[in-house]
């Protein structure tokens, strides 16, 4: 069995749990991960951290929105899976319940759950390169409009690329969570990228028992108290 039952037990005594989720949760519904598998997403043969950073925004920002609008296009035909539908149900569970993501894909929502922690931003939003005024963009593929009706400047996509801050509050809320939770679950990250990771730290330090749910080890794995080798969609169902 996949999980102990000291694991089973912690999960059914807990009041305040927590979930960091990254791209390997979005897999099973067909959605590529950054990296994974000693791979790096490439487009038209540039690594994603090229194509996906402030530098290429300022310089080709036509380039960037075609390859924000493929995936547009690419993710209106994926679905939730069955890790996103089980954390929908985990918001019903404890008395406390924070989900923070790293993923833009809207899946979670998509899935039921509720309030989400949208640490790096969402690909179906856009702002305004000027005034930040931001557009809901969603089904529109090529995204319109292309310039804010207000100051006519360019949009770009509402995503956090390095180097950038996260939205206003959404770590500062994600990090009480993690000091105060009991339970602290990080899902299909590479746990690379900070200050995302930094929160299973956090929660660590603070006194919860930290769980990874990931088919390949990580750079938290040591830390942690549990560790699940396997896919999200086989092993969140199970609890
Ligand atoms: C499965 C599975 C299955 C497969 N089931 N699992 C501290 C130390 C060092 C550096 C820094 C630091 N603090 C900040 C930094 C700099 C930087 C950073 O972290 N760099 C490191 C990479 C070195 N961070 C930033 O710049 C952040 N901003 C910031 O810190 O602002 C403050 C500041 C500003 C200015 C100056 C100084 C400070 C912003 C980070 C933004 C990240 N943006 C991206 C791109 C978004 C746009 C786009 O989509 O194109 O977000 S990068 C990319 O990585 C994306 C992801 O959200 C993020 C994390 O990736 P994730 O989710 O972990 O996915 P993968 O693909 O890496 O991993 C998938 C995993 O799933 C694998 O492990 C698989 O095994 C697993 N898997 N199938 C379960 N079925
Ligand atoms: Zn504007």
């Amino acid at each position: 069995m996949l999980i102990s039952d000291e694991l089973k037990e912690k999960f059914e005594a807990a009041k305040r749990v927590c979930v960091l989720t990254g791209a390997g949760i979005s897999a099973e519904s067909g959605v590529p991960t950054f990296r994974g598998g000693g791979n790096v997403a490439v487009w038209k043969g540039m690594p994603f951290d090229q194509i996906s950073s402030v530098r290429m925004v300022r310089e080709n920002l036509a380039e960037v929105w075609e390859w924000f609008d493929y995936r547009r296009g690419f993710l209106k035909d994926c679905q939730p899976n069955a890790a996103h539908f089980a954390l929908a149900e985990w918001q019903n569970k404890f008395d406390d319940f924070t989900l923070v993501t790293q993923n833009i894909d809207g899946l979670h929502a998509a899935a039921g759950s509720r309030d989400v922690i949208e640490l790096h931003g969402n690909i179906n939003r856009a702002y305004c390169t000027c005034c930040e005024r931001r557009f809901d963009i969603r089904g529109a593929i090529p995204h319109t409009p292309e310039n804010c009706d207000e100051c006519f400047a360019p949009l770009r996509p509402d995503v956090v690329l390095f180097g950038e801050m996260l939205p206003i509050g959404a770590f500062e809320k994600a990090e009480k969570k993690a000091r105060s939770c009991d339970l602290f679950f990080i899902v299909g990250t590479s746990a690379l990228v900070y200050p995302a990771a930094g929160l299973a730290e956090l929660a660590k330090y603070s006194g919860a028992s930290l769980v990874e749910v990931n088919p390949e080890e990580t750079p938290m794995s040591g830390f942690c108290d549990e560790t699940i080798r396997g896919k999200a969609g086989e092993v969140l169902p199970l609890f």
